[in-house]
């Protein structure tokens, strides 16, 4: 069968022309996985995303919290807590991991557990000084930003295309200590 009619019988278009392997190992190794980046199905539902907060300021102190100039200062009282602890989405939807303040976002695969994690592996945080960053890559599904290098306050959306329970934890290695982690439930 010719290239073209292969191409033609197998429905593909140009996009995965583009990413067929050209030949060898590696390639051929790369081309089975997911495509990052190119989920088009439409998701709908109560259970489509979620948002969980990832750290919090509080309306409850006296004298009362003012973040008004507070780019670039030094750290604030800080909640280190993921709420809601526990969130169930379906498989292909979203967490919206909503970040208020210094924190890291890891997220371990179905069944790993706080005691799964290696936090003697650490990265230095790019702009210094800043507590180490957990890095253990064993099981980790998603690391995001490095948190000295963008504003704290900050979104980052993360979709979940398999089922499971995921381990979503704080890099920050004090947080870390201090239990700053939570769950997410992906039913099929
Ligand atoms: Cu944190």
């Amino acid at each position: 069968m010719k290239r073209r009619e292969f191409i033609a019988k197998a429905g593909v278009g140009s996009v995965a022309l583009a990413s067929m392997p050209l030949g060898g190992g590696e390639a051929a190794a790369e081309s089975t996985k997911p495509q990052a980046g190119h989920q088009h199905e439409a998701v709908n539902g109560p259970l489509a995303t979620a948002t969980v907060s990832f750290g919090e300021w509080s309306a409850g102190l006296e004298p009362a919290l003012d973040r008004f100039s507070d780019l670039g200062a030094p750290a604030k009282p800080n909640g280190h807590t993921l709420i809601p602890n526990e969130t169930t989405i379906k498989a292909g939807g979203t967490v919206n991991f909503v970040i208020a303040g210094f924190h890291h976002v890891l997220v371990y695969g179905d069944g790993t557990q706080p005691a799964d994690i290696d936090a003697t592996l650490t990265v230095a945080p790019t702009n210094q000084p800043a507590p180490p960053l957990i890095n253990d890559p064993a099981n980790r599904v998603y690391r995001g930003l490095d948190p000295s290098m963008f504003p704290q306050d900050r979104v980052e959306v993360v979709q979940f295309p398999n089922p499971g329970t995921y381990l979503v934890v704080c890099g920050v290695l004090p947080h870390f200590i201090d239990k700053m982690w939570g769950w997410v439930k992906v039913n099929p």
